[in-house]
């Protein structure tokens, strides 16, 4: 029923935890980012910023042509929506799950994002760059730890699409974070870990996982707009 464009990234995995999580029935179609097989033109179609993950829903209710998203946030926004599942009905309990939602699509991910970059992938290691994404996804840590001191979940006691969201983008060790100091963090983090979909679905893309070679990042960084 569903196509999910996927690639082995923390954006992608989002994805795959609430398909598994849902008991969604879906096909992978791999698009390997690092050889450049985003920039396809039937993919772009899709995901005109060549960017994964993508979801096609074949069956849609109105019957007419395939439905096609882009952007992680608004997949588990529409995917949530249609199951019913991990998104609360009650209008408070929905604005605060979309909260945190947004809050990992513009904050925990850019920054963790820039983190790895600076830290991992640039050739160039610039101390004021790699302090300043260190500092800022501690902050973002902070946040969160404060958040779970109260809370089992993000945003309650029922797991939604904001957990779903931001587990795939807390990786201490890539990001230079010590978890010990975010004993909340730490205890959801576990508790996520261990939900059986959340075991699958990182084992499902396990299996087309592979290293960052120089010729990926020749290819990943340093975009320019595209005519
Ligand atoms: N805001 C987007 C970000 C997606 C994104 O950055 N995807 C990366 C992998 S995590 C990608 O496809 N990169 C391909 C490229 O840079 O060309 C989302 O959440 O879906």
């Amino acid at each position: 029923m569903y196509d999910i464009y996927f690639w082995t990234t923390p954006n992608g995995y989002k994805i795959l935890l609430f398909a598994e999580e849902a008991g969604l029935s879906y096909t992978i179609k791999p698009i390997n980012i690092g050889k450049g097989e985003q920039f396809a033109p039937d993919f772009l179609r899709i995901s005109p910023s060549n960017r994964i993950p993508a979801i096609v829903y074949h069956a849609p209710a109105d019957g007419k042509a395939p439905i096609s998203v882009f952007e992680s946030g608004a997949i588990l926004l529409y995917l949530a929506e249609k199951t019913g599942k991990f998104l609360p009905s009650d209008l408070r309990g929905r604005i605060e799950v979309l909260e945190w939602l947004f809050w990992q699509m513009g904050g925990l991910g850019p920054m963790a994002g820039q983190n790895h970059h600076f830290r991992l992938y640039a050739k160039e290691k610039i101390p004021y760059a790699i302090e300043r994404y260190l500092n800022e996804t501690n902050r973002l840590y902070g946040v969160m730890d404060r958040r779970l001191a109260t809370r089992r979940f993000l945003t309650g006691e029922t797991y939604t699409i904001a957990d779903i969201a931001c587990y795939p983008w807390v990786q201490p060790e890539r990001q230079g974070q010590n978890i010990e100091e975010f004993p909340h963090l730490k205890r959801w983090f576990e508790t996520v870990k261990a939900r059986p979909a959340v075991e699958k679905g990182f084992a499902v893309g396990r299996e087309l996982r592979q290293e960052m070679s120089e010729e990926a990042k020749k290819i990943l960084f340093g975009q320019r707009a595209r005519s």
